[in-house]
């Protein structure tokens, strides 16, 4: 049995890294979103593959404008027209708030779209496909409502609902794997953060503790392979591969913090207990920042220059990030830096000046002393003049924040993340 295993797309993601097309009045950056999507499903049909697995994500969120909609629905098509049974699955963008309001997905269903499967709750889909019958476990992304009441999750912290989340969720896998059909081939189907899956450091700071489930829960044996979504870097989290457990990533760059990904979708060769995989990359377009310190240049303008020189930048998305001392201002021309970036797809530009007297750290906030946050939150606002008409206001979010009831609290972290671009 040959599959497809692709995911988190975003289709309509990173309009501020293109531009508009004259000839089509649409976002370059929806195009190239369209165009590997496209390739994606090339694939699947010019291999003839039995089955393809979205492991979701299909949107920057929820409601999509419906040109977005149909561009996504466009390609999909195509396997539908091929007889090519799928599996679209739930991801934490395609919820809307939070879960409550049912998921972008959900019209694939509702229409009836000749063997597609949405899979919008935890269970176990059986599907006929040319070499075969295959059984999917679908896990899409959870809220803590899903499996909790808020009552039982009220006071506690965020490392507890986790713990009981990751209990529920155990046992409810379980009342699934114990009704498979060992004699046909299993994958589980997934939207999650696994917990050793690797991020980039930025999106670590974002997301902090938040909520993430155990590698363990994963690694079953009675799995031939784990179809993973969410985390748009690609990796094996089983490098034993018994069962191989993939993130095949996104398919194009989101945005500058997967500057350094290869993106692609991943092609799996399956039979009951017998698994090989591939990833296949994508040709997608070329992120570039360049970065230079001008601040110890005589000549800063031709730094500057050899500095963009070093890099072939035609077609790229490039931000350009350069340090300079206040007294260099006057040396930089910025004409002629938009014409030595001409050649980009687009590109940004961003100065930083180097700041010649450090700011000196605010003596009651140094780490050897302790102090309660609100008492922090005061000192720090005595120093910031700028801050002095809201400071306020942020005292009393900072004291609401500290003393609300804790389900606001939890929901703020899945914006975190969504922020983050995973
Ligand atoms: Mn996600």
């Amino acid at each position: 049995m040959k599959i497809l295993h692709l995911s988190d797309i975003h289709i309509g993601s990173g309009f501020c890294h293109g531009r508009v097309n004259s000839l089509t009045g649409l976002n370059t950056r929806l195009e190239d979103f369209v165009k590997t999507l496209s390739l994606c499903i090339d694939r699947a049909l010019n291999d003839h593959v039995d089955l393809v697995l979205f492991g979701g994500d299909a949107f920057p969120n929820a409601t999509p404008a419906p040109y977005v909609q149909e561009a996504f629905a466009h390609q999909f098509r195509r396997l539908v027209d091929a007889d090519i049974p799928t599996v679209l699955l739930v991801g934490n963008h395609d919820q809307h708030s939070q879960g409550l309001g049912g998921a972008s997905l959900n019209i694939y269903r509702t229409l009836a779209v000749p063997g597609f499967v949405v899979g919008d709750t935890l269970t176990t889909h059986r599907i006929s496909t040319r070499n075969g019958d295959i059984q999917i476990i679908t896990l899409p992304w959870l809220t803590r409502s899903t499996l909790m009441t808020r009552q039982e999750t009220q006071g506690s912290s965020l490392a507890e609902v986790n713990q009981l989340l990751t209990e529920r969720l155990q046992v409810v896998i379980e009342g699934e794997i114990r009704r498979l059909d060992s004699s046909i081939p299993t994958v589980l189907l997934a939207h999650l953060m696994a917990d050793n899956a690797t991020l980039g450091a930025e999106r670590l700071l974002a997301v902090g503790k938040g909520f993430t489930l155990p590698l363990s829960l994963l690694t079953r044996s009675c799995f031939d392979y784990v179809a993973l979504g969410h985390v748009h870097k690609h990796q094996n989290l089983n490098k034993s591969n018994d069962p191989p457990v993939i993130y095949p990533g996104s398919i194009e760059r989101v945005d500058f913090s997967e500057e350094k990904e290869d993106k692609g979708y991943v092609m799996i060769e399956l039979e009951k207990g017998k698994v090989n995989w591939e990833f296949c990359p994508l040709p997608v377009r070329i992120f570039r920042t360049i970065e230079v310190d001008l601040s110890k240049h005589d000549d800063p303008q031709a730094a500057l220059l050899t500095g963009i020189a070093k890099y072939d930048i035609q077609d790229n998305v490039v931000r350009l990030i350069y340090k300079l001392r206040s007294d260099q201002l006057d040396l930089i021309d910025n004409s002629s830096l938009h014409n030595a970036l001409k050649s980009a797809h687009s590109y940004t530009i961003q100065a930083e000046l180097v700041s010649q007297l450090a700011k000196p750290r605010i003596p009651e906030l140094s780490t050897s002393s302790s102090i309660d946050p609100m008492s922090a939150l005061k000192t720090y606002l005595n120093n910031r003049e700028d801050l002095k008409d809201i400071a306020p206001f942020m005292l009393e979010a900072a004291q609401n924040l500290l003393t609300d009831d804790q389900e606001i609290i939890n929901y703020k972290i899945p914006n975190f993340v969504n922020k983050s671009g995973i």
